[in-house]
């Protein structure tokens, strides 16, 4: 079995995806790892390193000592938090893709996954239905590191022939781990706060409509990227990925049918600047052709799952 190594397997995503490849490949050939140590599931269901992402060296002896070949790159400074530590974000997000990159070049490892973002687009890009290539000039400086790290695995891909697999994730969805410093993060919040108080103030104005995809959907792209016929990966830089779009009154209102006198108010913060310059809609139509994605979840079924989970596991309200 090709051992893999998740990097930045304690956030949002990680977690979830440390979960499903233990499930899938054996909890034995799955190495967690994070610059911290994990909840008790993750740190008992399987290996655990304490990696810093920025270090090559650190990266390259945890590969070395568990036989390594594959790596998914997942720690990153998100969007709302890379504004307040611009440096930091630049650092983190691209120096452990190039450490990651290098050492995929240097053989060491066989297949690399990184996420980028719909962060790469920006104002002047198409906002219904943002073609798969189209312009891009991000405003963020997350959105930045992400153009750069698109470019930088086709740039790997095709000069030293590295197989790196990339989507570009909407704002993900989840209750069982929580995001933390993206723009995205209202759209969890809201479903703790109406269970435990019956009201949210959301940073969003009402009426801004974002792509969005729930946990399950966002974790089977993943794996089945990953999984594809290296020539179905036509787009080496990143793909585009979607599902679902909605706005903060829109998931409000499906909320209400759980909770009758849930209330939402608004106060917009910095934050709408960044969700105003990314796309409403967005084209995933070549994802679906060249390496069959398909998503599963709506607005309505997400909600039903998400609440029914949250009422059977109450320690997360707490
Ligand atoms: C964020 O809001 O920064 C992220 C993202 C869209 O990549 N969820």
């Amino acid at each position: 079995m090709n051992k893999i190594l998740i990097i930045g397997a304690c956030g949002q995503i990680g977690t979830a995806l440390t979960e499903k490849l233990r499930e899938d490949y054996g909890n034995e050939n799955v190495i967690a790892s994070d610059i911290r140590e994990g909840g008790k599931e993750m740190m008992e269901s399987g290996p655990f390193e304490i990696v810093d992402a920025t270090s090559k060296e650190r990266i390259l002896e945890v590969v070395k000592k568990h036989e390594v070949k594959q790596v998914y790159l997942m720690a990153a400074m998100l969007s709302a938090t890379a504004e307040k530590y611009p440096q930091k974000g630049w650092e983190l997000n691209m120096t452990s893709l190039l450490a990651v990159l290098d050492l995929a070049k240097e053989k060491y490892i066989d297949k690399v996954f990184w996420p980028s973002s719909m962060a790469v687009f920006g104002s002047t890009s198409p906002k219904i239905n943002t073609p798969q290539q189209t312009i891009m000039e991000p405003t963020t400086v997350y959105g930045i590191s992400k153009v750069a790290g698109e470019h930088w695995c086709n740039y790997y891909h095709e000069k030293y022939g590295v197989d790196v697999r990339s989507i570009r994730y909407p704002g993900i969805i989840s209750w069982k781990s929580l995001p933390g410093g993206g723009t995205t993060d209202y759209a969890v919040d809201i479903y703790f706060e109406a269970l435990k108080k019956g009201s949210f103030e959301c940073f969003l104005s009402e009426d801004t409509r974002l792509p969005m995809m729930y946990m399950e959907d966002a974790i089977d792209a993943t794996v089945n990227i990953m999984k594809a016929n290296p020539e179905c990966v036509k787009t080496r830089t990143s793909y585009n990925l979607a599902a679902i779009s909605f706005t903060p009154k829109e998931i409000a209102q499906e909320i209400k049918n759980y909770i009758p006198d849930f209330e939402i108010t608004y106060k917009p913060d910095f934050r709408q600047d960044i969700a105003d310059s990314w796309p409403r809609i967005i084209d995933d139509s070549a994802a679906r052709k060249d390496w069959g994605w398909e998503h599963a979840y709506d607005l309505t079924s997400m909600t039903k799952d998400i609440i029914t989970n949250l009422k059977k596991h109450e320690e997360l309200l707490s």
